[in-house]
């Protein structure tokens, strides 16, 4: 491990800035700070090390710090800082799609650029629209979410998503958006290990939204294959190949946003290539740069790409893009992270821990509060019953109570998540689930 850094000094000052989905005034009155990062640990201000049990945000896959990217990215700024995307290219860009095309599920083989998920989201909406109309079906413009579903926040992402206080705020939201129903069922499927049993008929309410406004008015279904930010919800077994197979029966467009289950989090490349469904487009950002340079994706398959290399040669096909696509900085970075990942066998190694990570997680079962723990791949969620009159407070208390004992876990109302680097070790494992279950203790 690296030396620790000395302690960092931090700015008397925290009021202008505006912190993304944070309790800002509670925030500042006891500020939580990291200055390093190496490998499975942060480092804080005051030089404490914490362990990560969410890969930074569910990005960091390959770990921090890890010295093959940070020297790509180095190399890279003081080669070329900067290219314009539109009407211009740089050789990253280009490789980068290529390799990317080597790892994804056959049918999905090209590759649009953008700097985040929220933006890849939009992205793929776009394309989704822009298909159906040139080829004569423009009719179909409804998009189609679902309940819980969370998928950035640009409007696009926001009206497709479906968690309550991401969308109340925000007016009406795009027009002719309609959502599936969310294949939460504790009731049914409580403490499941993996994919639950019970459910896959969950996919038919797909059949209800097409009979309500017609195949011919719908556009795109878009879901998380494994639903993140909601709370960890993995798919009933059978679920997403009858998505599958609705979508294929009135030509809509499937959309898999792997935001989160990119990149090797369920012990393969992509979920789809877990599953063994394959979309339309597939959203992708965080592990494709290991959150290095921000970096986000939408894969498309041959069909769509070709549907737009129509018209007149010297005609821009799709109006759509952003100054940083494909910036040669996280160029740099992802191919650099995509040599890590295969040169460490890292989305194999976390197939290997899967099972380890299940009985780990499994092993919180009978504390108090506990009402439902989720995992797939290296991925857990673990529901507590909220506190009477105060929801989300428990899930709050445990994640504060576990930061101070030096382990970083990400709450989402009363669930708590781990998703650790894919190069976690075993003992790193026990001392997530050690410090969670004294946690939950002290909240229950
Ligand atoms: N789609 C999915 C499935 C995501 O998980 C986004 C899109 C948006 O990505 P950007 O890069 O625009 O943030 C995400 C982001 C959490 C949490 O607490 C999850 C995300 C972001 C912030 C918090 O689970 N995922």
């Amino acid at each position: 491990m690296a030396a620790k850094p000395a302690a960092v000094a931090v700015p008397n000052n925290l009021e202008p800035f505006w912190m993304p989905f944070t309790a800002n005034r509670q925030f500042k009155k006891a500020p939580r700070m990291f200055a390093g990062a190496k490998d499975m640990h942060y480092t804080t201000v005051d030089g404490r090390e914490v362990l990560d049990a969410t890969a930074g945000l569910w990005c960091v896959n390959a770990g921090h710090g890890r010295e093959p990217i940070v020297e790509a990215v180095q190399t890279q700024v003081a080669r070329m800082d900067y290219a314009p995307p539109f009407q211009m290219g740089h050789p990253g860009a280009f490789e980068l799609a290529a390799r990317l095309a080597a790892i994804l599920p056959d049918d999905l083989n090209h590759v649009f650029f953008t700097n985040s998920g929220s933006e890849a989201v939009d992205t793929a909406l776009k394309i989704a629209l822009a298909y159906h109309r040139i080829r004569g079906e423009g009719a179909r413009q409804r998009l189609i979410g679902r309940e819980r579903g969370y998928h950035g926040v640009g409007f696009g992402g926001m009206s497709v998503g479906g968690i309550a206080p991401n969308r109340k705020f925000f007016g009406s939201l795009l027009p002719g958006v309609d959502h599936l129903q969310h294949t939460h069922a504790p009731e049914h499927n409580a403490f499941t290990r993996g994919e639950p049993e019970w459910g896959a008929h969950l996919a038919d309410d797909l059949e209800r939204l097409v009979a309500l406004h017609d195949a011919s008015t719908i556009a795109a279904v878009i879901v998380e294959p494994l639903a993140g930010s909601t709370g960890v919800l993995v798919p009933p077994k059978g679920y997403l190949r009858r998505l599958r197979e609705i979508c294929d029966q009135y030509g809509i467009l499937l959309i898999f946003d792997e935001v989160i289950t990119g990149f090797g989090r369920l012990g393969a490349s992509f979920a789809a290539e877990y599953f063994g469904v394959v979309p339309d487009i597939m959203t992708v950002a965080k592990g494709i740069s290991n959150g290095t340079v921000p970096m986000g994706a939408a894969f498309v398959t041959s069909d769509i790409y070709e549907t737009f290399m129509s018209g007149p040669e010297h005609v821009i096909e799709l109006f759509h893009g952003y100054t940083y696509s494909a910036h040669p900085l996280a160029c740099a970075a992802a191919l650099a992270t995509l040599d890590v990942y295969r040169d460490e066998g890292l989305f194999e190694r976390a197939a290997e821990l899967a099972p380890y990570w299940e009985d780990a997680v499994h092993s919180l079962k009978d504390l108090p509060t506990v009402v439902d723990i989720r995992n797939l791949g290296l991925v857990t969620g673990i529901e507590l019953a909220a506190r009477e009159g105060a929801p989300a407070k428990r899930g709050y208390d445990v994640f504060l109570g576990c930061y101070e004992d030096g382990v970083l876990v990400r709450s989402t109302a009363d669930t708590i998540a781990m998703s650790p680097p894919l190069i976690v070790e075993k003992p790193q494992i026990d001392t997530m689930v050690e410090t969670l279950a004294k946690n939950i203790k002290a909240a229950a």
